[in-house]
């Protein structure tokens, strides 16, 4: 079997900055990217911005720009993000570019000719927040009769010639698909709400707009362009050169792809885009995942409320890694989750200042005193350190499982029962009782536990990249593509230790 693995993010839109939604998919998107290099997949991560469509042109209205000015500078901000993050992302794809004017096109073209689209009218709700069409029955009527979408969005009544993808015919197909493959949505209470949506019937959508010019045109009839969502969920299979008839290889990723996106965007991931697919008669990708919500200090995160958390004020206030431990640690991927100061501070100053930080703070500048900065060799010196040693094989081995379920937060729990086995290993051997009185054995202690140091950064690799690059850095390893297997051939006995450095700094609540 083919060992590519291909992960992505939503493309987001380009009318506004990111805020703390979009860094917390790409962080949690390039954690499971990294793990999976870990295991020594072929991987693939990709992200990008989404640039047409009304809402663009509208934004760009607003600042009297032409909407590409306006997607090139908020683009360069997103991909600004992904260095700020430190994704591990092979791409980052535009709308707005070729590549995936062609892909997106292709599709049209292959559904057109598969007689899966045609001319007619739209009349009903449009929301040009969410780019999306309303059932009525999906609204929420106000006390003045008008109507708004359940998170509270506005929505307009619009008659527009449009061609229509016969997305009813497809209900039977798409529930074949959740029932063979229940793995394909998931959490299992997003998949269920899902099969209720599509069991409930299936309108055919309106895949074309008429009433403004932003988008790609058509290919098959230069009055339309092409419903955004159409177009945008087309970047998955263009970054790799997907919808096209040329042989490459980057087309085998599309083999095992996985799209992690917000609970806002499942119905577009797992009704429309499978649907779209199967009328293509192309390959669907193996699973959408929907992570949940963050509100801010227990508010929904808006604009109009002015409490909109900008990821790159947490990262200068508090750090890169700090910020990306806490998102994945602090709430059960799948799970709404509330960002807080005083959990971030908390989380800070407990896990990773006294669990870790302390640790690797202690024991390597015992060596760099005691032991003229050389790392002795590991030698099965007790019961408990060879618990120890046993206890990392078990925990890379389970990872793998919590990882595949996508329990995130519960592999960083896993990772962190370590991390304090270690440490008790290391207080209760009390090597600094030792230096003087049983070298030998304070040697041993020491080499065992900068050992397991070693351990940790690999651990922690797919959390905080960084911090496990300085570990290495501070054991004088020089490694750049790691993965599970390599740490057992990697010894740092002998090692002369590099200048150690506190990981973290413990921080204070400000507010
Ligand atoms: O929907 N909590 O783009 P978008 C968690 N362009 N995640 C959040 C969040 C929050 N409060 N707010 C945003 C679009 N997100 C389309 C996608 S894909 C082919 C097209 C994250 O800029 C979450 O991943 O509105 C959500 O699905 C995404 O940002 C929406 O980004």
């Amino acid at each position: 079997m083919s060992n590519k693995y291909y992960i992505t993010t939503p493309i987001y839109y380009v009318n506004d900055k990111p805020h703390i939604g979009h860094a917390y998919t790409s962080v949690a998107t390039d954690f499971i990217a990294r793990f999976m290099s870990l295991r020594g997949y072929d991987v693939r991560f990709q992200t990008g911005t989404d640039e047409h469509g009304l809402k663009i042109q509208k934004a760009a209205d607003v600042k009297k720009i032409e909407p590409i000015e306006l997607c090139d500078q908020n683009s360069q901000i997103f991909r600004d993000l992904t260095v700020s993050l430190n994704l591990s992302n092979d791409d980052f794809i535009r709308t707005t570019e070729e590549r995936h004017i062609d892909g997106a096109s292709y599709l049209w073209k292959r559904l057109y000719e598969r007689d899966q689209i045609y001319l007619g009218e739209y009349t009903g709700w449009y929301s040009i927040n969410d780019e999306t069409f309303y059932n009525e029955k999906d609204l929420v009527k106000q006390n003045d009769g008008s109507f708004k979408t359940i998170t509270g969005g506005p929505v307009e009544w619009i008659t527009e010639k449009s061609y229509f993808f016969k997305l009813s015919e497809w209900s039977d197909k798409l529930l074949n698909l959740y029932k063979n493959n229940p793995n394909f949505i998931s959490p299992t209470s997003k998949r269920n709400e899902v099969i209720k949506f599509v069991e409930s019937g299936l309108n055919d959508l309106s895949v074309s707009r008429t009433s403004f010019e932003w988008g790609i045109k058509t290919p098959t009839d230069n009055n339309h362009i092409m419903y955004v969502w159409l177009d945008a969920l087309t970047c998955y299979a263009n970054g790799i050169n997907y919808l096209n008839d040329n042989d490459n290889e980057l087309k085998e990723y599309w083999k095992n792809v996985v799209h992690i996106v917000g609970k806002d965007i499942l119905r577009h991931h797992a009704v429309y885009w499978p649907a779209f697919l199967l009328a293509a008669d192309l390959e669907l990708p193996k699973k959408i995942f929907a992570h949940g919500w963050w509100t801010n200090e227990g508010k929904k995160i808006s604009k109009s409320l002015g409490n909109v958390i900008d990821p790159i004020e947490i990262i200068n206030n508090y750090g890169l890694d700090q910020f990306r431990y806490f998102l994945l640690r602090e709430v059960p991927f799948g799970n709404d989750g509330d960002f807080s100061k005083n959990a971030l501070v908390n989380r800070i100053n407990s896990d990773l200042v006294n669990d870790l930080g302390n640790l690797c703070q202690r024991s390597l500048t015992m060596i760099d005193k005691k032991l003229n900065s050389i790392i002795p060799p590991v030698n099965n010196i007790s019961k408990n350190g060879d618990k120890l040693v046993k206890m990392y094989y078990k925990t890379v081995e389970q990872s793998s499982t919590l990882v595949e379920e996508y329990k995130l937060h519960d592999y960083i729990k896993l990772v962190w029962l370590y991390i304090n086995e270690v440490n008790k290993f290391f207080n209760d051997s009390k090597p600094w009782e030792l230096s003087e009185s049983n070298p030998k054995l304070f040697s041993d202690i020491l080499g065992l536990t900068s050992d397991s140091i070693k351990k940790i950064a690999f651990l922690i690799n797919p959390i905080m990249p960084e911090t496990s690059l300085k570990i290495f850095n501070m054991l004088a390893l020089n490694l750049d593509n790691i993965s599970f297997e390599m740490e057992k051939s990697i010894s740092i006995s002998g090692n002369k230790l590099n200048q150690i450095n506190h990981l973290f700094s413990r921080v204070q609540n400000d507010n």
